[in-house]
């Protein structure tokens, strides 16, 4: 399978092998990866290129490594499409998983001008401020922390946000969110972020700004979303 004295370096074979593996489901995530050691003998390869192969892979979120227990597959990323205006909830039901929110913060604050200006109301007016932790099966995968007008989105609770946002704001309100502007930047977890998503302090992160419309241009929420860089991937398409 590694094949010596080909155009393809060795290093990279073994790359190929081992994503293929994965992506084939032959590897899952948790399973234990035989030692650097041990698959160097078993290709009969040097020990080096063994390391530079599932650093490569572990650089690119495929495997970890647990110190003095071994090297393991990952959970691999869920890609995210953009193409559409989706909510969490629709995304992880669309994927057969169970979607889950943990409300950390809940309040009706007066908006600051910046908040104020992005969702087109007066300053000081009352805004809701929420924070919640979006989980997938269970595991956290972002950080949401939404600005919506209290005049606009009336009687919010913590049991409705505990469910879907958007399901209340159509169904209920009967309002039609229709478009937004979306903004991702990497970034490195914070003390807040890693303590909700369960990584590392400086883990990255991807922070997305969402800004929300509704049907007749007046803008419903100002989303600030920390996503777990090593559980999410975006994917557009693209024509020309
Ligand atoms: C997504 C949106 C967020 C929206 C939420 C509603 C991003 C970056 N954010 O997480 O803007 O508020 O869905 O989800 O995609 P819900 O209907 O499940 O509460």
């Amino acid at each position: 399978m590694i094949k010596k004295n080909f155009p393809i370096p060795i290093y990279y074979q073994i790359i190929e092998l081992i994503q293929e593996q994965i992506e084939k489901g032959e590897l899952k995530p948790g399973d234990s990866l035989p030692s650097e050691r041990e698959f160097a003998e078993k290709y009969q390869i040097s020990r080096m290129t063994v390391r530079q192969a599932f650093t490569q892979l572990v650089n690119n979120g495929y495997l970890h490594r647990l110190q003095g227990k071994g090297t393991f597959v990952a959970e691999q990323k869920i890609e995210q499409t953009l193409h559409g205006l989706t909510s969490f909830t629709e995304d992880m039901i669309a994927r057969g998983m169970e979607p889950g929110s943990e409300l950390i913060h809940f309040e009706i604050i007066p908006a600051t001008s910046q908040i104020a200006r992005q969702l087109a109301i007066k300053e000081y007016g009352p805004v809701y401020e929420m924070k919640r932790i979006r989980l997938a099966d269970d595991v956290p995968m972002a950080l949401e922390t939404n600005y919506i007008s209290a005049n606009l989105i009336k009687g919010l609770t913590e049991q409705i946000v505990n469910q879907s946002l958007y399901a209340y704001i159509e169904n209920q309100l009967n309002f039609r969110i229709d478009h937004a502007s979306q903004i991702i930047e990497s970034s490195v977890a914070n003390q807040m972020e890693s303590q909700h998503l369960h990584i590392q302090k400086g883990a990255p992160v991807m922070r997305i700004q969402r800004n929300t419309f509704l049907q007749n241009g007046t803008p419903v929420e100002l989303v600030k979303s920390s996503y777990r860089a090593d559980r999410y991937k975006f994917m557009i398409q693209m024509k020309r």
